[in-house]
């Protein structure tokens, strides 16, 4: 089937959604043209403490770099999501929690959480952290599993104006211990384990060994959930318990007024070089566009059971888990575990058991649910089911069909939606009533969102094309800088084409103005929808005592959409061998974290290198590919027979 098959709304759809085509092209229009006007009434969705009187103030120039929204207005994000539902939907369910073993019946240990015992929750969580004296701008490091006090630790953060920097529960030690101390955080909360697929992660060991790794006295008190009942080391004055000190704490605090433009969180992101990047997102302006986003992708309607199957260690679960939902009082699933344990028909029970209507997920998930034919969805009832979503990768179109018959019985529109952690929520994405859908498109513009195309030299290219992605003017979820390090941001995103965002992703665009994503122009891979930069990789790598030199390409596979395709080169004295091949995988799994194993090692004796030193990454990748004819030239080398020494060694590996 060719791309250009066009699924259009269907009439019912059309009746039924927020928004029709029409209204699209009326809105974005006047976002375009009034920004002014258009963000003004959009931000009447917020409670405001101290209403705005400006709205926009921006220059991309490099020169003059400034992104200011509704810089003179005071809100707080915890009222937001929570105070304010409080009267009419008190009572209504907040957080439905479904734990990683699935226990039925009696033995059920799934919880349900209202609004209202949300908001006792993170008010004495809130008074709790102001009792260890953490204050407004203090940041506060959160390793935590996918559990409610999850969300309740962002929102308590965010109730007292402290910074929260969540580490995703998969990382090393060693990660964790970087982005503590590159946010000087003081304050740690974790739990003593995570359970993910019947596996325990020994989080508050993991704590432990990277505050060890940290200068003393970085970490003033640790914060522990006693989740699974995990045996864990007890330091006597750092380490509190999190139920010991919320037990006597008040369910009233009062929410701290916050300008729009002070921080509310860090997260942090691979870039194409260098240590990841602490993305730095403001209060007023990033809340209002995850929660527009929400309610106009998602076409969410009160009474909505939504399931985004993210981490909240990553920016998908910060908007779509966390604030966009709440901030518009809808009831999230959040689930520990993973859709394929106990077997791979779990997620489709989940839905069938809360009766869900819209569901988020990463292509690379649905890939390994396809992987298993209609043994997924074959024995569950998925009648609830209305909008599914993608986020993380390009999906192919054949999975795009695939989701949308055995999860959307060919009926479910599926919102593909591109954004970035950069980006604060959804910048391209489809709107239900309003787009005809292409399987493998992003499709359209969100509102307020200037998409362009340019080629290498940034000249702006028009009509049918494809070039790299660039976003001309500001929204209101754009990050404000990289924490510590205001000159990164500047140089990353706003000096490649001067005047312009640049997104470091490559796109097509075709004849009705859709966009189809190909993928990051740098060197950032994405591995099962998590983006990891080849250069951490390779410092990981060169870090062991064997390793001189290593350089990583990702390569096709089938269910994480990227491998990752490593070549090392050995120092003197050091043999090649099956068990230090082992060791180097154990090595970046213990340095970075699982998600970043490596798929193959290939020894290289030396590497293909310009004159100048760099390494020519687009042959290795041909290399790892096997498409040995379209290497192209190899002249620039400084050596171009390291290349045959390659094939060679890659032939005998395959
Ligand atoms: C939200 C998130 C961002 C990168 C981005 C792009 C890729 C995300 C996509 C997509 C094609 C989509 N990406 N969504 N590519 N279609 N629908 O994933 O943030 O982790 O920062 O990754 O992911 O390459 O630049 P993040």
């Amino acid at each position: 089937m060719s791309e250009q098959t066009v699924y259009p709304v269907s009439p019912a759809q059309r009746e039924k959604a927020l928004l029709t085509k029409e209204q699209y092209q009326v809105m974005y229009q006047h976002s375009l043209e009034s920004p002014d006007e258009f963000w003004a009434q959009q931000a009447q969705r917020l409670t405001w403490i101290t209403p705005f009187t400006k709205v926009k103030n921006v220059s991309f120039d490099k020169q003059d770099l400034h992104i200011r929204w509704f810089e003179d207005g005071f809100l707080n994000v915890s009222e937001n999501c929570i105070d304010r539902h409080l009267v009419e939907r008190g009572h209504e369910t907040a957080i439905l929690w479904e734990p990683d073993g699935e226990n039925v019946g009696e033995k059920d240990e799934a919880r349900r959480i209202t609004y209202q015992q949300l908001s006792s929750e993170v008010n004495r969580l809130a008074n709790g952290l102001k009792s260890l004296g953490i204050k407004k701008g203090d940041i506060v490091t959160l390793y935590l599993p996918m559990v409610p006090e999850a969300t309740m630790a962002m929102l308590a953060c965010a109730r007292i104006g402290a910074v929260h920097s969540v580490v995703f529960a998969g990382f090393s030690p060693e990660a964790l211990a970087g982005r503590i101390e590159d946010g000087d955080c003081r304050y740690v909360i974790t739990a003593d384990e995570g359970l993910r697929g019947g596996k325990h992660v020994p989080l508050k060991q993991n704590v432990d060994e990277a505050i060890a790794l940290c200068p003393a006295e970085q970490v003033n008190n640790v914060i522990v959930l006693n989740h699974t009942g995990g045996e864990v080391n007890h330091q006597v004055g750092r380490d509190i318990d999190y139920h010991d000190l919320i037990s006597q704490q008040s369910d009233v605090c009062p929410p701290e007024p916050m300008n729009a433009e002070d921080p509310l969180f860090i997260l942090y992101t691979s870039g194409s070089t260098g240590k990841p990047k602490g993305v730095l997102h403001t209060t007023g302006g990033y809340l209002l566009y995850a929660s527009m986003t929400h309610e106009y992708v998602f076409d969410y309607r009160p009474g909505d059971i939504y399931w985004c199957a993210a981490d909240v260690g990553w920016i998908t679960g910060h908007s779509y888990i966390v604030y966009g939902p709440l901030c518009n009082g809808a009831t999230v699933v959040m689930f520990e575990g993973i859709p394929t344990y106990p077997d791979i028909g779990r997620a489709a029970r989940l839905i069938e058991k809360y009766k869900i209507n819209i569901l988020y997920v990463a292509p690379t998930a649905i890939r390994s649910l396809m992987a298993a034919g209609d043994a997924a969805t074959k024995n569950s009832d998925l009648s609830s089911l209305r909008l599914l979503g993608t986020v993380g990768e390009p999906i192919n179109p054949d999975v795009w069909r695939w989701y949308h018959q055995a999860f959307g019985r060919g009926e479910c529109p599926i919102v593909d939606t591109w954004w970035q952690t950069e980006t604060g929520a959804a910048m391209i994405a489809p709107l239900p009533g309003a787009t005809d859908l292409k399987p493998g498109s992003a499709t359209l513009p969100m509102f307020g969102v200037q998409p362009a195309l340019v080629d290498e030299k940034g000249i702006e290219l028009h009509g049918a094309t494809h070039g790299n992605l660039i976003i001309k003017d500001s929204w209101p979820g754009q990050m404000r800088s990289v924490f510590g390090d205001h000159q990164r941001f500047i140089d990353t995103y706003f000096s490649t084409y001067e005047g312009s965002y640049f997104t470091g992703d490559g796109a097509r665009r075709d004849e009705d103005g859709y966009y189809w994503l190909t993928g990051r122009v740098d060197d950032v891979l994405n591995v099962s929808g998590h983006r990891m930069g080849t250069a951490e990789i390779e410092n990981a790598l060169v870090a062991h005592d064997s390793v001189t030199e290593a350089a990583v390409v990702g390569v096709p596979h089938d269910i994480k959409g990227e491998g990752i395709y490593v070549y090392v080169t050995l120092g003197h004295g050091f043999e090649e061998s099956e068990a230090l091949r082992l060791e180097l995988i154990k090595w970046v799994r213990k340095e970075i974290g699982p998600i970043a194993t490596p798929d193959l090692i290939q020894w290289a004796p030396a590497l293909p290198k310009t004159r100048s030193g760099k390494i020519m990454r687009r042959i290795l990748r041909k290399i790892a590919t096997n498409e040995f004819d379209s290497i192209g030239d190899t002249s620039t080398l400084a050596d171009p027979s390291v290349v045959d020494d390659l094939i060679v060694v890659h032939n005998k590996m395959h």
